[in-house]
């Protein structure tokens, strides 16, 4: 397992973001030179079957794997690290409660309450026997606690103080929804820029890891500077339709 080690040293690692329920594309993304590939169960078109499949595509393409689970899934938190993933994502933490029941999914005891069985782990990641894995997955696998809305950026110390809370990740579209009560989504509000920045500094000061979506590539060095870790760069749809407006432009001249 690697993601952990390469968050330590501290440069800033940007995440494809795979929702099309395929593990071949999922493959092909962990192909290019992102970082890591993670598997979006929130919103993204992926079924238990094509986010497990995924992670052995991601694996086999030398990329470590995250996986996002739908809101309040604690149990396919479990499951995803069984399953050779190194990180999970939860969407819209909001409480200090939600905060510690999604760590104690993902860590073994003393800390948690995740039950033992990394059957698919195990297979993928080959240097570690059943008792190796126990002994370091508390340490190695990483679980980002969404901050999105209002309700949780007010519990954001507790939520980082969480133990088993590695650390978190700002969804900027939700903020900018919940920040504006509903008026409009609009992950560029200018308001939300010192908020983001908050965040990150906080999150810092705590000892823990800070993590961010990006609609756009020009945001990933401006979150660098806000002290931001890990970046994911737009979805697989965007992706594409990037590549083929840039391809075409060229083809026809
Ligand atoms: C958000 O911006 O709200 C997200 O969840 C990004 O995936
Ligand atoms: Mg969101």
């Amino acid at each position: 397992m690697q993601l952990r080690e390469k968050l330590d040293q501290g440069d800033m690692m940007i995440t494809a973001w795979s929702t099309s329920p395929s593990a071949e594309m999922a493959g092909v993304l962990a192909q290019c030179p992102f970082d890591t590939v993670t598997v979006d169960m929130q919103h993204g078109g992926h079924s238990e079957f094509t986010a497990f499949a995924s992670a052995k595509s991601i694996l086999a393409a030398g990329k470590p794997a995250i996986l996002r689970i739908p809101v309040g899934r604690n149990d396919l938190a479990s499951r995803a690290l069984d399953m050779g993933f190194e990180a999970v994502i939860a969407p819209m933490i909001n409480s200090v409660a939600e905060a510690e029941a999604f760590a104690s999914a993902m860590k073994y005891p003393p800390l948690g309450e995740r039950s033992w069985g990394p059957i698919q782990a195990l297979q993928m990641h080959t240097s570690y026997t059943a008792e190796s894995y126990f002994r370091s997955a508390n340490q190695k696998t990483v679980s980002l606690a969404m901050i999105e809305t209002r309700e949780a950026f007010a519990a954001l110390d507790g939520i980082l103080a969480t133990k088993g809370i590695d650390g978190i990740f700002v969804g900027p579209s939700d903020l900018s929804i919940s920040w504006s009560n509903g008026a409009h989504v609009d992950p560029h509000n200018a308001e939300l820029q010192d908020v983001m920045a908050e965040i990150a500094d906080r999150a810092r000061k705590a000892g823990k890891f800070a993590a961010i979506f990006a609609v756009d590539p020009a945001d990933v060095p401006r979150f660098g500077k806000m002290g931001y870790r890990l970046a994911a760069l737009n979805t697989d749809p965007g992706i594409i339709h990037a590549g083929a407006a840039m391809m075409l432009d060229k083809a026809r001249g």
